[in-house]
């Protein structure tokens, strides 16, 4: 229990000493605060780091925090520290901490806060806030700001604490929110006087609650699971795809179990890669846009038919038009009773929390369950050798400049020897193409744009994958997508994580051809400085920079940086013409209806 040394708690008999010093008499109680409550009771409920950056009023608290053993990483902008937080949630089913100052900081904190709601991550996004007197009269306090307000509708959970008696139910409460059920981002606002209040420390220490079963399990109704187990028994081209949540969820050897005791293809979402090794036979990745419109029963295990699933109608499912149905039944396997339905009728929901439902599946489809008929079979493997033979034609190419598929074809083979290590990935073509080519091995090893397709979680994900799972880590970047967060390469130096960065760099977003129309000084908006030297940025802080213009030449930087650990960068060039407008989704572009 952290403890404080004015030793005035209330109740407590004071005196003046000759010196004029107040001093406590000799049977006073020992004090704590809220600074030391609230490290305490993080630490009560095993955490561990905290992701942050300091000021006004959290400067003591980060160095109390480091003080009493919890790891502080410190940012050079809280967005960053953010996304860090809420994919350490992800990767360890504990919230990840983010810790920022007021308005501005907060604001900061914000889009992460968002984006780990958005994504199902648990993560507590804790601010300081200023005087809330000052704030509700709208007076202008210092960095003034309702921030509770501003939090509530794009978080799952909003509290504020106000007495430094309630900080362990504050904690309590957000840990909670942050982690049953569907995970998601909490706020937890901090006035700057709670941190100074005192309270007698035993009281403290009792006030504290270590958190009982945080994200209790939710099992599924027997009816619910039979329903789905007929369904299934009755398909002739059964599918599973596996989201997120599945990877989320921890139960990978049942969701292993299931998918092989049933025979049925899957299909990982870019986060499930690797939950099942790509290259386990029964994965249809190779084949989706066949599978998707040829399934008649597709069971969804941790993923929404949002648009990554085109809806699950239109025309990716086989339906007529764009919004109609393709004649799939569905089961949904998840932890939201409200997910199901929301796009499309789902057959047959499974409400709990995968780990339970997946081996209420298996327990109900005991050890007999046909294999799916041969013909679906057969016809997926022609679809996916075709695409695998086609793929590796184009990654055995070695063009001038260097493509994004050369590139790709030392970082599959990089992760392939090295299945340990965390892949990070942002951009578009950056980010397709490495979807597609670099096969993963193990689950939670992939970790991306998610749900929003947002920039900038590049850094921030990569210094939490090597703070969490001290694995060496391998970032790809979209020279666009690192930019959003490439100033904490001081980061990476100043705690010498084991990174490699590799910034895809082809002079700007999606490709760095365009031309400004009107033949003006401007560049167009989507082209950047041609020929920069990213590789330059880390070397200011003392990483290792390198600069490849060919896949030899990333190779040997690439191996280089997985065996030394440290912090490197290496700027590869990318033939600028190489991309195409948004990657794989350009037909999200809007079009000017305007006749030309
Ligand atoms: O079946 P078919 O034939 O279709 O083939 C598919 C698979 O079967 C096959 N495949 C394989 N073949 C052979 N072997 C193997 N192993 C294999 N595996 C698969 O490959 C194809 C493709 O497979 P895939 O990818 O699974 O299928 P598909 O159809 O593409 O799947 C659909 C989707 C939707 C699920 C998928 O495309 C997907 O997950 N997409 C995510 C897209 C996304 O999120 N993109 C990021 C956002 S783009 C844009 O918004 C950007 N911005 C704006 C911006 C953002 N986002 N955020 C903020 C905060 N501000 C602004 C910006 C600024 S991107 C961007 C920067 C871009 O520039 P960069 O420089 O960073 O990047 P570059 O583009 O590199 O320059
Ligand atoms: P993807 O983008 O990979 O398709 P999504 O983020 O769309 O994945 O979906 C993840 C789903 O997983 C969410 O609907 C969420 O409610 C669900 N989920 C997350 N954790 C669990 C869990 N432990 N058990 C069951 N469902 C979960
Ligand atoms: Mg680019």
């Amino acid at each position: 229990m952290g403890t404080v040394e004015p030793q005035v708690a209330s109740g407590q008999d004071v005196k003046m000493a000759s010196s004029g010093q107040i001093v406590a008499n000799a049977q006073s109680q020992e004090a704590t605060d809220g600074f030391h409550l609230v490290i305490d009771a993080l630490k009560l409920n095993g955490i561990d780091t905290i992701f942050g950056l300091p000021g006004i009023p959290i400067t003591d608290f980060t160095r109390m925090a480091q003080a009493a053993g919890l790891r502080v990483i410190s940012f050079r902008h809280e967005q960053n520290a953010g996304y860090a937080a809420s994919i350490a949630g992800f990767l360890t089913q504990k919230p990840g901490i983010c810790l920022t100052v007021s308005a501005p900081g907060f604001l900061n904190g914000l889009t992460a806060l968002a984006n780990a709601t958005t994504n199902c991550f648990p993560m507590i996004l804790i601010s300081g806030s200023s005087e809330r007197e000052i704030v509700d009269l709208q007076q202008g306090d210092y960095e003034e700001m309702d921030q509770l307000a501003i939090a509530k509708p794009l978080c799952k959970a909003a509290f504020r604490v106000l007495h430094a008696e309630d900080i362990g139910v504050g904690i309590a409460r957000a840990i909670r929110a942050a982690v049953s059920g569907r995970p998601g981002g909490v706020y937890l606002d901090l006035p700057a006087k709670l941190f100074a209040q005192t309270m007698d420390a035993e009281a403290g220490k009792k006030s504290l609650i270590k958190v009982v079963d945080p994200a209790p399990k939710q099992i599924p109704g027997a009816d619910a699971v039979k329903r789905a187990v007929d369904l299934l028994k009755g398909a002739k081209k059964p599918l599973i795809v596996l989201g997120k949540g599945a990877a989320y969820a921890q139960a990978d050897a049942d969701i292993r179990a299931l998918v092989e005791k049933t025979g049925i293809p899957y299909l990982p979402m870019s986060m499930a890669k690797g939950l099942l090794p790509d290259t386990h036979e029964q994965s249809a990745a190779a084949a989706r846009s066949y599978v998707l419109p040829e399934a008649d029963v597709v069971m969804l295990i941790g993923a929404r038919l949002n648009w990554l699933l085109s809806h699950g109608k239109g025309k990716t499912w086989g339906g007529k038009d764009h919004k109609d149905w393709g004649g799939q039944k569905f089961i949904q396997v998840d932890i939201s009773p409200q997910e199901a339905d929301s796009n499309v009728r789902i057959d047959a929901p499974v409400v709990g929390d995968i780990g339970s439902c997946v081996s209420a599946l298996l327990a109900s489809i005991g050890s007999s369950w046909p294999k799916p008929p041969a013909e679906w079979l057969t016809a997926i493997a022609e679809r996916k050798n075709k695409n695998i033979a086609k793929m590796a034609e184009t990654l055995a190419k070695n063009p001038t400049p260097m493509n994004f598929h050369s590139a790709l074809n030392v970082v599959r083979d990089i992760v392939k020897a090295n299945p340990d290590a965390l892949l990070v990935n942002e951009g578009a073509n950056a980010l397709d193409f490495t979807r597609s080519i670099v096969d993963m091995y193990q689950p939670r090893k992939r970790l991306d744009v998610g749900t929003w397709g947002v920039m900038g979680i590049g850094m921030g994900f990569a210094v939490a994958a090597a703070v969490v799972s001290k694995q060496p880590v391998i970032a790809i970047e979209g020279d666009s997508a690192f930019g959003f967060s490439g100033m904490e390469v001081e980061t990476l130096c100043r705690y010498n994580l084991p990174v490699c960065v590799v910034v895809f760099n082809n002079n700007g977003v999606y490709r760095g051809t365009d031309v400004n129309p009107t033949g003006g000084p401007d560049v167009a908006p989507t082209v950047f400085v041609k020929g920069a030297r990213y590789d330059k940025l880390i070397e200011a802080f003392g990483g290792v920079g390198a600069h490849a213009t060919t896949p030899a030449e990333l190779r040997k930087a690439m191996e280089e940086a997985v065996r030394s650990r440290k912090p490197t960068l290496i700027n590869a060039v990318i033939d600028e013409t190489a991309g195409t407008e948004s990657g794989r989704i350009t037909s999200l572009n809007p079009t000017s209806g305007k006749k030309k």
